[in-house]
């Protein structure tokens, strides 16, 4: 499922880079209702969308992110079932995925940067295939330029020392490195990799989509069973437990569509 090229790139960095995988129409789409949701207070969101981020003590500048997007329209669904992006999530969780969250992020030029963080150390290498516990994918729905958005400290992923207290995300390569990208190209990091996003500096805000995966296991929060109407049995599935050795009817099927386009 992943060139050689894509096993070496991933396991080298921690990240890879998948370009133009969001057709033009679906990105419009996501950024109208991008302008639309984030105009709204957490009240005025409709159910069962809500946002982690306008509750508890945050930042009242930190970015904001809407969460469960998948149920508020089909476009999200159509990005969560995309068969470009799932072919490498497919084979980072080793076939079993299980989809924990679907968050549309908003960075303006007032929002607080991201320092380093990263999150479990279960990135792995078996039978020569890279495998990452807790994925993250995140779709960029507008071009970002050099010097602001995502940062990472390539390599970082395989934590067999931990990285020195004093780096910043303003720091340059070979240590940081910026990944600037347009709109319709997707990352895909391993959350075990540090990383963090820089200011953003343009006139229009940053959209972003963020879909994060498991390997193996559940979400407390997902499926949404009061609202499973309002998504396919597909990504239904997706949100389903995922068991390790028994394989989802979602991933059977983008498995065989990607065997089809092979031949
Ligand atoms: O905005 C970004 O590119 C990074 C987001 C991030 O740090 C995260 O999702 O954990």
């Amino acid at each position: 499922m992943l060139t050689s090229d894509e096993k070496w790139f991933f396991d080298h960095h921690g990240f890879i880079i998948l370009r133009e995988v969001v057709p033009p129409d679906d990105i419009q789409r996501m950024i109208e209702l991008g302008e639309r949701w984030h105009n709204m207070t957490l009240e005025e969101l409709p159910s069962p969308l809500t946002s982690t981020s306008r509750t508890g003590a945050r930042s009242p500048t930190i970015a904001h992110w809407i969460n469960h997007v998948q149920y508020g329209d089909v476009v999200f669904q159509r990005l969560v079932l995309n068969v470009e992006i799932m072919r490498v999530i497919i084979a980072l969780t080793r076939t079993t995925p299980c989809l924990v969250d679907c968050a549309l992020t908003k960075n303006e030029k007032t929002s607080d940067d991201i320092t380093f963080h990263a999150s479990g150390q279960d990135y792995g290498v078996e039978e020569c295939q890279p495998h990452a516990g807790f994925l993250n994918a995140g779709i960029s729905l507008v071009d970002v330029p050099p010097g602001t958005g995502f940062v990472c400290l390539p390599g970082s992923h395989k934590r067999h020392f931990e990285p020195p207290d004093d780096l910043s995300i303003y720091d340059g390569p070979p240590t940081v490195i910026n990944v600037p990208v347009n709109a319709g190209d997707c990352v895909i990091f391993t959350e075990a990799l540090y990383h963090g996003a820089r200011r953003w500096t343009e006139t229009y805000p940053r959209f972003t989509v963020f879909n994060r995966y498991i390997d193996c296991g559940s979400h407390r929060a997902l499926p949404i069973e009061s609202h499973k109407h309002l998504i396919s049995p597909e990504v239904y599935e997706l949100e389903q437990p995922a068991i390790r050795g028994q394989r989802k009817r979602v991933v059977e099927r983008i498995l065989k569509e990607l065997k089809q386009d092979e031949a």
